[in-house]
């Protein structure tokens, strides 16, 4: 009996789900299974309460290639229904989830791996990954929100360089652009993105889950708009145990415990 390998590996560890795509021959290139078992996944990881962050990464040397250029199962489909059964879900699953979503970038993330990359409300590099919006080799536009997502951190028109003309971004530069947050070497990058999600796995998740509600509105909100959400939603914060145990908590200076409850 031929065994498969899963497309898609979880693992749970200290309130961090870790979400591996698993196609490494390819450079975890997308295909439909793959795309809609993470969206699956990402969905669950949001519902369970013993899940505090995710991390979404690639086994072997890359992060993500974009489509499987080899993969015909969308074929069926035109591009817009391909990009709205599979690739749009995940990207709306991702930026909708109430808990941080890391991408933690471990290899060459590629066309729509790229968006994937910059998808996560944080993103943490190693040392040898590289990003490349290279939708452009093969005459298609930036899809998966890199439209969305890259103007915003480096501006219309070095996005519009790095789209045209589809250059590899390395991890230095990445780290200059705002396109990731750290960059950790590669030997000790699993140990430095678990302690990372753990440490953020810490923080008070009822707030963080109103902050990045807060936040992905006023990315596309007037100022007015930005202040009335800030002061619906921190009566939310306001009212809920983790505000009166981080008071407590400074009044009687120790470290709070939002990990309770
Ligand atoms: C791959 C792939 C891949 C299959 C590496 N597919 N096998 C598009 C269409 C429809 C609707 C929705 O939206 C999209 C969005 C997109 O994502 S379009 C962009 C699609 N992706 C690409 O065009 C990237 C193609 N890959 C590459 O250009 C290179 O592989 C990069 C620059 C990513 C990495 O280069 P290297 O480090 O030199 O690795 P490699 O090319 O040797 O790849 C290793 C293997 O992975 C190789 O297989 P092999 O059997 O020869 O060892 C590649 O064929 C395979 N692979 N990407 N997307």
């Amino acid at each position: 009996m031929v065994m498969t390998e899963p497309v898609l590996l979880t693992e749970t560890h200290a309130g961090v789900r870790t979400l591996t795509m698993n196609r490494p021959d390819k450079l975890n290139a997308a295909n439909d299974a793959l795309l809609l078992s993470l969206t699956e996944a990402m969905t669950q990881a949001d519902a369970d309460v013993s899940v505090r962050v995710i991390v979404l990464t690639g086994s072997g040397r890359g992060f993500c290639a974009g489509q499987d250029l080899g993969d015909v199962s969308g074929r069926n489909m035109t591009f817009t229904e391909h990009l709205n059964h599979t690739y749009n879900p995940l990207i709306r699953a991702i930026r909708g989830c109430g808990k941080p979503v890391i991408s933690a970038v471990n290899g060459v993330a590629a066309g729509a791996g790229a968006s994937l990359a910059l998808a996560g409300d944080v993103r943490l590099w190693a040392r040898s990954a590289a990003l490349i919006e290279i939708f452009s080799n093969i005459a298609l536009i930036p899809d998966s929100g890199s439209t969305w997502f890259l103007p915003r951190l480096v501006g219309y028109h070095r996005a519009f360089e790095l789209m045209a003309l589809a250059d590899k971004v390395r991890s230095d530069e990445a780290l200059r652009l705002g396109l990731c947050e750290h960059v950790f070497p590669d030997e000790t990058f699993q140990q430095e993105v678990q302690a990372y999600a753990e440490a953020l796995a810490a923080r008070p998740a009822n707030a963080l889950k109103l902050t990045k509600q807060a936040l992905n509105a006023a990315m596309t909100s007037t100022l007015d708009a930005a202040l009335d959400l800030e002061a619906e939603l921190q009566q939310v914060a306001g009212d809920h145990w983790e505000h009166q145990e981080g008071v407590t908590a400074f009044k009687e200076k120790r470290a709070p415990d939002f990990r309770r409850g």
